[in-house]
């Protein structure tokens, strides 16, 4: 078990659960979930056990995956680009100020046409700078924006916070939006 490579295993599982499930033939429901069984018999890049795989969501760095209450079911909580998967959330009141890190070269874009959630199904935002600056980090120089999510809230937009703590929104017109 030692000789895997933890972080590279979780970049697979995130491929394979967020974006190409067909790459292995992997079923997901509805809401993004797979059987624990199929997905432990159709990995072959790794030597994955249920052993292995519950070390990966434990140990993973922002928590990308849950289990299903009963463990026979695995999801990623969130970052899919798979058009037909819906995790359900509840929709929940946001905190006065969210963040959203990205990077300068981008805000030209951003201020023409606010935040939007590019290929993945929602904008992801965060409560913490510290998550914010090494997001934003991984496309340049980062720039955290102060979103104002209570207001946004009161105005009609729907706010979800997934199982890691990543809060999502359709959208953000930039009128919300303070660089910080
Ligand atoms: C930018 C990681 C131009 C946006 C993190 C971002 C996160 C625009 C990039 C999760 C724009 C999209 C998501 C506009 C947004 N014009 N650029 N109108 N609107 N952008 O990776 O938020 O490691 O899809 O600022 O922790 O960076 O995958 O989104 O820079 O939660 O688990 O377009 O990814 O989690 O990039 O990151 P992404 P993100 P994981």
């Amino acid at each position: 078990m030692n000789s895997v490579n933890l972080v590279n295993l979780s970049k697979h599982l995130s491929f394979l659960l967020r974006h190409r499930p067909e790459a292995i033939s992997l079923t997901l429901d509805a809401q993004g979930w797979a059987a624990v069984d199929e997905l432990l018999s159709k990995v072959t890049a790794y030597p994955l056990t249920r052993e292995l795989l519950d070390v990966v969501v434990e140990t993973n760095d922002k928590q990308r995956f849950s289990f299903s209450e009963d463990g026979r079911f695995i999801r990623a909580n969130q970052g899919h680009s798979l058009q037909n998967i819906d995790l359900a959330l509840e929709p929940i009141v946001p905190p006065e100020i969210l963040l959203h890190g990205t990077a300068v070269r981008f805000m030209a874009s951003i201020t023409a046409t606010g935040l939007s959630k590019m290929k993945r199904h929602h904008v992801h935002l965060t409560e913490s700078r510290a998550v914010a600056q090494s997001v934003g980090s991984r496309y340049g120089q980062p720039l955290i924006l102060e979103i104002a999510a209570r207001q946004m809230h009161q105005d009609g937009y729907l706010f979800y916070k997934t199982a890691n703590n990543v809060w999502l929104v359709e959208h953000v017109p930039f009128s919300y939006i303070e660089t910080k």
